[in-house]
């Protein structure tokens, strides 16, 4: 275990490609400022830095499957490491995505205090993500690896929360209202444990 890390306050934020993960964390860090590391950003950046591990990634990602565990696993805990000495907590957006990387970590880094789920349907996960991909520039906000997201979601992802609900460390938000209507949802949830 990561010895600057012992006994760090750790939000998972977990929930299918666009339920609003990413969306409610900045919510989260305005008002509790708490340290937000997204696996998909800490990855997007290592595609944007044009590194030879960067173009395996773009085209994983580009599939709509998940990187390997080891790599995912080193760059969030280099950018914990980073962070341990001002944070207040730690809002980990986009992970665990699969079983095994929830065991890793807590392996590596330790136990999350908290896991956030956020649910929406299928449907409006789909054209959420399209409406971003008119602008976003991402590219895997496409119809193809949107459906391929959900797929690795839905039969990798969706294992995770009946893992961690044994612990009763789950709280279910219900991610179908606006974004603010979300936040109270998701403050009611943060007040327990902050
Ligand atoms: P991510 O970057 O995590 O992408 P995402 O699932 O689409 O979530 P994001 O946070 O961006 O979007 P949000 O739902 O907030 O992952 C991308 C890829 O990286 C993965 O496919 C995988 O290949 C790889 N990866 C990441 N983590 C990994 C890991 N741990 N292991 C292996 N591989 C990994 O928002 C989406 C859109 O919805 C936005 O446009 C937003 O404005 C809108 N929206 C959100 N909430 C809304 C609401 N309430 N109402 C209306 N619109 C809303």
């Amino acid at each position: 275990m990561a010895e600057k890390l012992k006994g760090a306050k750790i939000i998972f934020v977990v929930g299918g490609p666009g339920s609003g993960k990413g969306t409610q964390c900045e919510k989260i860090v305005a008002k509790y400022g708490y340290t937000h590391l997204s696996t998909g950003d800490l990855l997007r950046a290592e595609v944007s830095s044009g590194s030879e591990r960067g173009k395996k990634l773009t085209a994983i990602m580009e599939r709509g499957e998940l990187v390997p565990l080891e790599t995912v696993l080193d760059m969030l805990k280099d950018a914990m490491v980073a962070h341990s000495d001002k944070a207040k907590g730690f809002l980990i957006d986009g992970y665990p995505r699969e079983v095994r990387q929830g065991e890793e970590f807590e392996k590596k880094i330790g136990p999350p205090t908290l896991l956030l789920y956020i649910d929406a349907a299928e449907e409006t996960m789909i054209k959420r993500l399209l409406k971003r991909g008119e602008t976003s520039g991402r590219s895997d906000d496409n119809e193809e690896t949107i459906r391929n997201r959900l797929g690795t979601y839905y039969s990798a992802t969706k294992p995770v929360i009946g893992f961690y609900e044994k612990r009763g460390i789950v709280r279910k938000i219900n991610s179908e209202g606006t974004p603010d209507g979300v936040f109270g949802e998701v403050c009611k949830a943060l007040e327990a444990i902050h």
